[in-house]
């Protein structure tokens, strides 16, 4: 930092902590400012989407200062860093989500108007940025929000994918997947660093040179390329700090052949790659000693590690159990699946030659690993098989969870439940060996996008009742709600918030399908990826139950049927036929029963295209119940269920993953649960064909398998995995109390106000469910980093 340069312009323009300022008139005159030079736009004509550009920039330079005096400040303080590593964030919009933490929105609403433009008009041109699948993507990007908010001084590190997750078209009930071209319309959220760029070597061979009486092993890459950053500023909440995602984008390099760069495959595995190169420049940056954690978000960015063992071993000259001990401190592991068939493996082939000395390095942690649990277990050839970082087989590969385990001195779960699965199940292993090193830290999601970004009616209602905004920094606030309960006027307009949500969800319902819908039913909602654990089919079938039923009803029954909206969303794996077979069978029946005049209002069924980020953010406010439907044992959280309670929506859920723990926090007699429990189920499966399914159940797979729905032959093999002994995720076991826990629900709904306390009780029971909860625990207990707050 240049004293004299601060000197100078400090005389010019006054001391001043914030440069730009944030009335009305300044900000009107920003925003043309953009318009007129950054957009290059005529000041005088410009369209909504001009005006969200404008309006991003103006906001982004005041992301900018923060960013800046936040960094100078960390700087100044030199706090341990913690450096998050992710494959994936799906960060969604920026817009509102960065005026509100800024604290700014009203004052940029108040300068759009008196420019002519809405807000919420100009807010929808932002498209989504996706970067990622699904929950875990989700769950990193509610993690920046929390730890920006939280003052710790955090990077994020991921990739700048040049498209998107695939948006999918719905063509005659078919998923069709198209690229999400995301950055076609620019993206004023990020700010290219030209000048950060590293290389990133690959392929070549490793030869060994003796130096100095020693021999040492000398990497000689073949290939080259340019890992360029981009930076994206994260803002606190009610806070000046503000910290960086930094997403690295592949650039062919000088010394690079552009006709192997231009091949798919190759990219992806570069990308892999760029993170690691970053890890080498964090650790060890001139002359300065930082102390760091690196934390590694699943197995994906789990190389890293023998990156940082390369840099220290071959570039640093480290003697190898010095830099082990290194890496093995500053390395954390969170793992997301309870699925062992879904942990990583790495072909040897593949790794020893894109990355040869990488392999040879993991090579020798595994052989010290190996001598190391020897000692310890004695022969024991079956388990030192199970644990060995390299599995021999048909395909030799490198089980990267095993490298992530025998690294890190922490190895996190995501829940209670999914914790209990590592030591018993996944990792049991591993457990028992070091049972220090397995913790779990509940996640959880930001109530600044998922409250305040999104249901603002909802957000001033709770500040209103608990006379106080101070929630939205201290989730444990919430619970103050349950002193209002029985409150008929807080009651009343709760339900009010709620009926306006329901409102803008069905427009937007009719504007997607043309099926209008009655406020009056419930709305019902399914929306996550589609997967065969999570059993969208189970929905579906307790549909197509509800539907028959009805059909077979006498008139004056009817009357006492509840109506209901079901709403379902989500994307299937491009590859996934059975995914994409339940996306189809959603669609047929959705037509028949939409299309039957005579079920009219009593129940109506939705596919909601494309979900995305911003599409949750409109149908979670707008739900009165919301289904997380997994087998037990097979979600490892789930975040969705978070998202829901913190909106007052009641859940209808299997004992499953964070359930278990929502269940402790606002009771179970608030919530539908159903289903077997996760100790049940392995039993269950043993039974196989013995296990008979409900008459119900049979007869609505057989509709399904007779054509009822249409596309018999097309179905078939969907309704086969429902056949007993071959019902894998127990479809037909959880059936009768799946429909008992629908008819519970429907029996609160005739009860407004048990529903609406019930909804109370939700949000005032889900601040243990705030990432903010979950950071404060990873700080504390496992990167062991103290918050450093940018003085505003
Ligand atoms: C996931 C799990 O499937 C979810 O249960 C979990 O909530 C999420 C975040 O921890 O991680 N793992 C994964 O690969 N995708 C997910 O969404």
């Amino acid at each position: 930092e240049s004293g004299e340069r601060k000197a100078k312009v400090e005389k010019m323009f006054g001391f001043m902590d914030a440069f730009l300022k944030n009335d009305s008139f300044s900000l009107q005159k920003d925003i043309l400012d953009h318009v007129e030079y950054t957009v290059a736009r005529s000041r005088f004509i410009f369209d909504d989407f001009e005006a969200y550009q404008g309006l991003s920039y103006s906001v982004r330079d005041r992301l900018i200062e923060r960013w800046h005096d936040t960094h100078r400040y960390f700087k100044k303080k030199d706090p341990k860093r913690l450096y998050f590593l992710s494959l994936e964030f799906l960060m969604g919009r920026s817009l509102s989500n960065s005026v509100i933490n800024l604290g700014i929105r009203d004052q940029y609403a108040d300068a759009l108007n008196q420019l002519g433009f809405e807000f919420e008009v100009v807010a929808e041109q932002e498209g989504d940025a996706a970067l990622g699948n699904g929950g875990l993507a989700r769950l990193c990007a509610c993690q920046m929000d929390s730890l920006a908010t939280l003052d710790y001084p955090a990077w994020g590190y991921g990739l700048r994918y040049q498209y998107g997750l695939f948006r999918q078209i719905i063509l005659d009930g078919f998923q069709l997947e198209e690229p999400d071209y995301w950055l076609n319309f620019g993206n004023p959220w990020e700010i290219e660093r030209v000048h950060v760029s590293y290389p990133v070597k690959f392929y070549g061979t490793v030869e060994e040179e003796g130096i100095q009486g020693q021999t040492i092993k000398v990497w000689i890459p073949g290939e080259t390329v340019e890992a360029v950053a981009y930076d994206n500023p994260i803002p606190g909440y009610g806070t000046r700090n503000a910290i960086n995602l930094r997403l690295w984008a592949a650039k062919p390099s000088d010394q690079y052949d552009m006709e192997s760069y231009n091949t798919g495959d190759y990219i992806n595995a570069i990308m892999d790659r760029q993170k690691a190169e970053t890890i080498s420049n964090v650790l060890y940056p001139d002359d300065r000693s930082y102390q760091v954690a690196l934390q590694i978000n699943d197995t994906h960015p789990s190389l890293a590690i023998a990156e940082v063992m390369r840099v220290l071993v071959d570039e640093e000259h480290l003697d190898w159990s010095r830099a082990w001990d290194i890496t093995s401190r500053v390395f954390s592991f969170t793992t997301h699946t309870v699925h062992v068939e879904a942990l990583e493996k790495i072909p040897v082939d593949l790794l020893g030659n894109l990355l040869p000395r990488h392999l040879q390095i993991i090579y020798e942690i595994n052989y010290k690993f190996m001598e190391e649990l020897k000692s310890m277990i004695g022969q024991d050839y079956d388990r030192l098989s199970r644990m060995s970082i390299v599995e021999e087989g048909a395909v030799k590969s490198i089980r990267m969870a095993n490298l992530s385990i025998v690294c890190c001195q922490i190895v996190n779960g995501v829940s209670k439940v999914h914790l209990d699965l590592l030591k018993e199940r996944v990792f049991k292993d591993f457990y028992e060996l070091w049972p220090q090193k397995f913790q779990y830290k509940t996640n959880g999601v930001t109530q600044r996008r998922w409250v305040v970004v999104s249901n603002p009616n909802l957000s001033s209602l709770i500040s209103k009742w608990l006379g106080t905004e101070s929630w939205i920094r201290n989730v444990d606030l919430l619970a103050g709600l349950r002193q209002h309960v029985s409150d008929p006027d807080l009651q009343r307009e709760w339900k009010m918030v709620k009926k306006v949500n329901k409102a803008r969800l069905a427009e937007y319902i009719e504007t997607l399908s043309g099926i209008k819908v009655s406020l009056d039913a419930m709305f019902d909602v399914q929306i996550k990826r589609i997967h065969e654990y999570k059993r969208q089919l189970l929905n579906i079938l307790g549909i197509i139950h509800r539907y028959d039923c009805i059909k077979n009803m006498e008139t004056s029954d009817r009357r006492k049927v509840v109506p209901r909206v079901c709403i379902i969303g989500g994307k299937a794996a491009p590859g996934y036929d059975i995914a994409k077979k339940i996306i189809k069978l959603c669609h047929v029946v959705a037509e028949k029963i939409n299309n039957d005049a005579d079920i009219g209002d009593l129940l109506k069924l939705v596919f909601i295209p494309d979900y995305n980020v911003s599409v949750a953010e409109l149908v979670i406010p707008g739900s009165d119940l919301s289904q997380h439907l997994s087998t037990a044992g097979h979600e490892a959280s789930g975040t969705g269920s978070m998202k829901f309670l913190m909106n007052g929506c009641l859940l209808l859920a299997t004992a499953d993953g964070a359930i278990v723990e929502i269940m402790e926090e606002v009771g179970a007699d608030n919530m539908f649960l159903f289903g077997a429990k996760v100790n049940e189920v392995p039993a269950l499966r043993e039974k196989g064909a013995s296990l008979k399914a409900p008459l119900q159940f049979l007869r609505v797979v057989r509709m399904v398998r007779d054509g009822y729905f249409g596309f018999k032959d097309y179905f078939k093999s969907l309704c086969d995995t429902l056949e007993d002994g071959k019902d894998f995720y127990l479809l037909g076991y959880d059936f009768a109390s799946y429909l008992e826990a629908q008819a519970a629900a429907d029996r609160t709904f005739v009860d407004p106000e048990k529903w609406i306390h019930m909804s109370i009780l939700s949000t005032a029971g889900s601040g243990k469910f705030s990432s903010d909860k979950t950071i404060e625990e990873y700080a504390k207990h496992t990167w062991g980093i103290e918050p450093c707050k940018c003085p505003f």
